[in-house]
Parts: C-alpha cells; sequence; structure tokens
C-alpha cells in the first residue's frame, strides 16, 4: 500500500508533542502558522533592520539586555536608564521607525482573527533577536493602552524554551517548546501573564543561522 508521507529518517523527539498546547483561557497557540511566510518574513525583516539596525538596550540600573531589538510599525517599545515606553522614534537614528512590512501585518492579523479577536490592527512590532546564551527574564507586558487587545507572537529561527508563569512572579512557569514558524495568540485573561525566555542553546538554522528572532505585534497607541 502506498503511503501518503514518506517515513522520516531521523528520529525527532518532539513527535511525541500533543499537536495543540492549551495554555488556559485566552491563548491561541498556533504551532506552524507562519512556516508558509517565514521565508517572506525574513526577507522583511532583514530590509528593516537595515534602516533600524538591532541593539542591546540598557535597562534602568545600567543592564544591557541579552536580547537584541529593533522596531518596525507607527511606534517602537524602548528602554533606556529612565524606563520604559512607546516610542515613535528611533531613539539611535532620531528616525521614525520603518514601516511594517505588508507580510508582517498580514500574519499578525490573520493570526488573530483565528483566535476568535476581531479588529486587531497592530501598531507596534517588536522584534527580539536571540543569540546563544541570550534570555528574557519573566515579566508583564503593561505599557500598551488597550489591554483587551491581544499580543501575537511569532517564531522565527532557532527553538527557543517559553516560560510561561502565572499571575505572580514567582508561580514556577511551565515550559513550552516555540520554534520556527510557531504562532501564538495572548489575549484576555492571559494578557498580564507573567512569561520570559529561556537561555537560548547554540544551534545552526538553515534559515536564520545561530539566531531565533520574535517579532511581537502590539496595539500600543
Ligand atoms: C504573554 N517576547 O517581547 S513572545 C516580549 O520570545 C516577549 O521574544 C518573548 O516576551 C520572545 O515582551 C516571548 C510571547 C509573548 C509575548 C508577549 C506576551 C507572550 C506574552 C504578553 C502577554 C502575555
Ligand atoms: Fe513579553
Amino acid at each position: 500500500m502506498m503511503r501518503s508521507n514518506p517515513p522520516t529518517l531521523s528520529p525527532d523527539l518532539f513527535d511525541m508533542r500533543p499537536r495543540d498546547i492549551d495554555l488556559g483561557p485566552g491563548v491561541r497557540f498556533l504551532r506552524g502558522f507562519a512556516l508558509p511566510d517565514g521565508q517572506a518574513l525574513l526577507a522583511s525583516l532583514a530590509l528593516v533592520t537595515l534602516a533600524a539596525p538591532f541593539r542591546h538596550m540598557v535597562i534602568r540600573g545600567g543592564r544591557r539586555m541579552s536580547v537584541a531589538m529593533t522596531n518596525c510599525g507607527s511606534l517602537g517599545w524602548v528602554a533606556d536608564e529612565s524606563g520604559y515606553r512607546y516610542d515613535p522614534t528611533d531613539p539611535r537614528t532620531g528616525n521614525p521607525w520603518p514601516e511594517m512590512p505588508d507580510v508582517f501585518c498580514n500574519v499578525a492579523i490573520r493570526a488573530a482573527n483565528a483566535a476568535d479577536f476581531d479588529g486587531f490592527a497592530p501598531d507596534v512590532c517588536l522584534i527580539n533577536r536571540y543569540e546563544a546564551g541570550a534570555r528574557m527574564s519573566l515579566h508583564q507586558d503593561r505599557n500598551e493602552r488597550d489591554f483587551d487587545q491581544p499580543i501575537v507572537s511569532v517564531s522565527l529561527g532557532l527553538p527557543a524554551v517559553f516560560l510561561w508563569g502565572g499571575s505572580s512572579r514567582t508561580d514556577r512557569p511551565r515550559r513550552i517548546l516555540l520554534e520556527h514558524g510557531d504562532v501564538v495568540v495572548w489575549g484576555g485573561p492571559a494578557r498580564k501573564t507573567y512569561h520570559g525566555v529561556h537561555r537560548l542553546s547554540a544551534g545552526d538554522h538553515p534559515l536564520t543561522g545561530r539566531f531565533r528572532y520574535n517579532l511581537t505585534f502590539r496595539m500600543a497607541g
């Protein structure tokens, strides 16, 4: 009898994962949702970063973030010694942030719709770049104006262990593997949950080399 799929040649530890992960009310995990757009997203990302290069922001207290960041859209997330904010201007260049590429916006809106959010119109795409050792400690995202709107995240390149905590920083987080093409829509009661990213392991991804990128789409203004 013909098989519709050839057998995999290498054992994949993650073949045992459930197809859909339930992260509780308000969260929709869309595994592989952005896979068909992966290359287009990365090509547009490269253009954005020509105008607004990745940089390691310095947070209050003087520490440099291990994750390199940039933004596109009418606003961008920035950190400096005075705190966090959304700003229409890239402090590094003095220019407005680059426009959000259509392919970015389209994926984000389609994902929000798939998760039953209507009217998602992101004005910010924060772009995070992780290399081996880079991590993001547990935090809440609370600089946005309207918490009824979700955040849409798109993972590209090397996989990372995402830490999904609770309503308190001290709640023990669950560990979720986020891989190339995975999209998660975080809304409703999940919106203020503590979350972070475990330090990235070294690797070599066919499309992104030694990096992991994460795009987070927000309605901030
Ligand atoms: C849940 N980024 O940029 S994406 C961030 O992979 C951030 O770079 C991580 O946390 C990353 O703020 C995680 C998933 C994510 C993003 C925002 C959220 C989950 C969220 C906001 C509220 C709840
Ligand atoms: Fe966050």
